[in-house]
C-alpha cells in the first residue's frame, strides 16, 4: 500500500468511525440533558469535499480545501429526519450552508452529498450565515439568515460591514429560491419567520441594531409585521423582549429558532450577551408569549437557561453559547441544538411540558441583588416548612 492509498483509507475510517460514533445523555439539572458528544465537527464533513482522491494530482493525499468549524444551525424534522441547516465555515473564514441528517437526532449526523448552492440576491454577499428555518403554513419552508457585505460607505476601513437579512425558500431544503433581502431602517443579524400568519401578515422577530456590531439604542428582540414576504420590509417594529442593565442580556440579545407553540403559549429560545474582561458572553434563556398575541410576553424565568460548561467555553470565539435552530417531536420531545463557542455543534434534550414548567416556575430576575436573596430566602422557608412537615419534627 502506498503513501496515497495508506492515507486515504486512514482518513476515511476515521471520517466513519466519527460519524458512527453512538451519544450518550448526561444527566443534569432536571431542566434538560445534555449528550456527551457534539454531534457535529469540522471533522465530520465528508473527506470528498476537503481531499482530492484523484492520485495523479493528490500523490500525498494532502488536504486541499480546510474546514475551520460547523456552528450556529438550523434544524427542521421533516419526513421523520432530524436535518441540520450547518452553518459550515471554511479555512477561508467563508461561511456556507450545508444539510447534515440524523435519523434519531442525537448522533448519526451525515451530511448531504454537497453542501447547498444559494441563489445571490441582486448584490451578492461576502458571506452568510445563522440560518432560521422555519416550515410557514402558507407551505414552504423559508430560511432566513445574514447577509453580510463590506460597508461601502467607509471606503478606507475594512472592517466596515453591514449585516442584513436574507430570504430563501424551499420545499426540500435541495433546490433554493431567493427572495429579495428584508428592508429594514436598520441593520439585522438575528430575524426569524414566525410559523403562522398573524393579522393575515407575516409576522418577523427582528433585532434591530444601530451598527454591524454595535446594537445601540435597538433595545432587543423586535416584532415586525410584513405584507408581502416576496418584497418584505418592515414599516413598524416594537419591541418584544427589551435588554436589561447588569442581565445575562445587557449587550445584546436575539431570538433564536421560531418559537414552538405549545397549549400554554409560544415558547421562545433566545441568547443573551453581556460583556465582561474576555470580552463577550452568550449564554442561551427563553421566555414565552401568548398563543392569540406572539408579541405579548407572559412568561420570563431569571437567568439563562444554558451557558457554557467545560469545552464548551473553548473555540474560536471563547465563551459562546448561539442556538438558532431546535426540534419539537411529536411526542413532546424537545431537541435543542446549539453550537459552542462558534465551534461545535450539540444536543441537548427536553420536553415541551419541562421547557414550559421551566418557564413559569422559574423566579423572575427582579433586577437587584437584594431581591435575588429574598427570592432564595424564599425558597428555602417553603423547603423548610415542606421539610419539617415529612419528617414532623419541626424546630419552631
Ligand atoms: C461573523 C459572525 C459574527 C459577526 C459579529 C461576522 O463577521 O461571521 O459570526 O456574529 O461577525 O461579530
Ligand atoms: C454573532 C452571532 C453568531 C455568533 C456570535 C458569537 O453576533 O450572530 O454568528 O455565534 O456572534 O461570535
Amino acid at each position: 500500500m502506498n503513501l496515497f492509498e495508506y492515507r486515504r483509507d486512514l482518513i476515511e475510517t476515521r471520517y466513519e468511525q466519527l460519524i458512527r460514533r453512538v451519544n450518550t445523555p448526561v444527566e443534569g439539572n432536571g431542566v434538560y440533558t445534555r449528550y456527551l458528544n457534539p454531534v457535529v465537527t469540522a471533522d465530520s464533513v465528508p473527506p470528498t469535499w476537503r481531499y482530492d482522491f484523484n492520485p495523479a494530482t493528490n500523490p500525498y493525499f494532502m488536504e486541499r480545501i480546510g474546514v475551520n468549524a460547523t456552528l450556529n444551525s438550523g434544524a427542521i424534522k421533516l419526513d421523520g429526519r432530524y436535518l441540520l441547516m450547518v452553518r459550515v465555515e471554511g479555512s477561508d473564514r467563508k461561511s456556507f450552508f450545508a444539510v447534515a441528517e440524523s435519523p434519531n437526532g442525537i448522533d448519526n449526523f451525515r451530511f448531504w452529498d454537497r453542501p447547498v448552492v444559494l441563489p445571490d440576491d441582486v448584490i451578492p454577499a461576502t458571506n452568510v450565515y445563522d440560518m432560521r428555518l422555519t416550515a410557514h403554513e402558507d407551505g414552504w419552508i423559508y430560511g432566513l439568515f445574514c447577509v453580510e457585505r463590506h460597508d461601502d460607505s467607509q471606503p478606507g476601513n475594512l472592517s466596515a460591514a453591514t449585516a442584513t437579512c436574507g430570504i430563501a425558500r424551499t420545499r426540500d431544503l435541495r433546490t433554493w429560491y431567493r427572495l429579495p433581502d428584508l428592508k429594514s431602517r436598520s441593520q439585522q443579524r438575528n430575524v426569524v419567520l414566525h410559523p403562522e400568519f398573524v393579522d393575515g401578515k407575516y409576522a418577523l422577530y427582528t433585532r434591530p441594531q444601530d451598527g454591524f456590531i454595535d446594537t445601540g439604542s435597538g433595545g432587543g428582540i423586535g416584532w415586525a409585521l410584513v405584507d408581502d414576504i416576496t418584497h418584505a420590509e418592515i414599516h413598524e417594529e416594537i419591541i418584544i423582549d427589551a435588554r436589561y442593565y447588569h442581565t445575562i442580556k445587557e449587550v445584546k440579545n436575539g431570538e433564536g429558532p421560531h418559537p414552538i407553540k405549545t397549549p400554554r403559549g409560544w415558547l421562545h429560545l433566545a441568547h443573551g450577551v453581556r460583556a465582561c474582561a474576555s470580552g463577550l458572553r452568550y449564554v442561551l434563556y427563553m421566555y414565552m408569549t401568548a398563543l392569540d398575541e406572539p408579541w405579548r410576553k407572559i412568561a420570563s424565568p431569571g437567568g439563562y437557561l444554558m451557558a457554557p460548561v467545560g469545552e464548551e467555553y473553548t473555540g474560536d470565539v471563547m465563551n459562546v453559547l448561539f442556538s438558532n435552530g431546535w426540534v419539537a417531536d411529536e411526542d413532546g420531545r424537545v431537541l435543542i441544538y446549539y453550537a459552542s463557542s462558534d465551534t461545535r455543534m450539540h444536543v441537548a434534550e427536553s420536553s415541551i411540558d419541562r421547557l414550559v414548567d421551566y418557564c413559569f416556575n422559574t423566579p423572575e430576575d427582579k433586577l437587584t441583588t437584594t431581591e435575588s436573596v429574598r427570592t432564595i430566602n424564599d425558597l428555602i422557608s417553603r423547603n423548610e416548612a415542606i421539610l419539617c412537615a415529612q419528617r414532623s419534627a419541626c424546630v419552631n
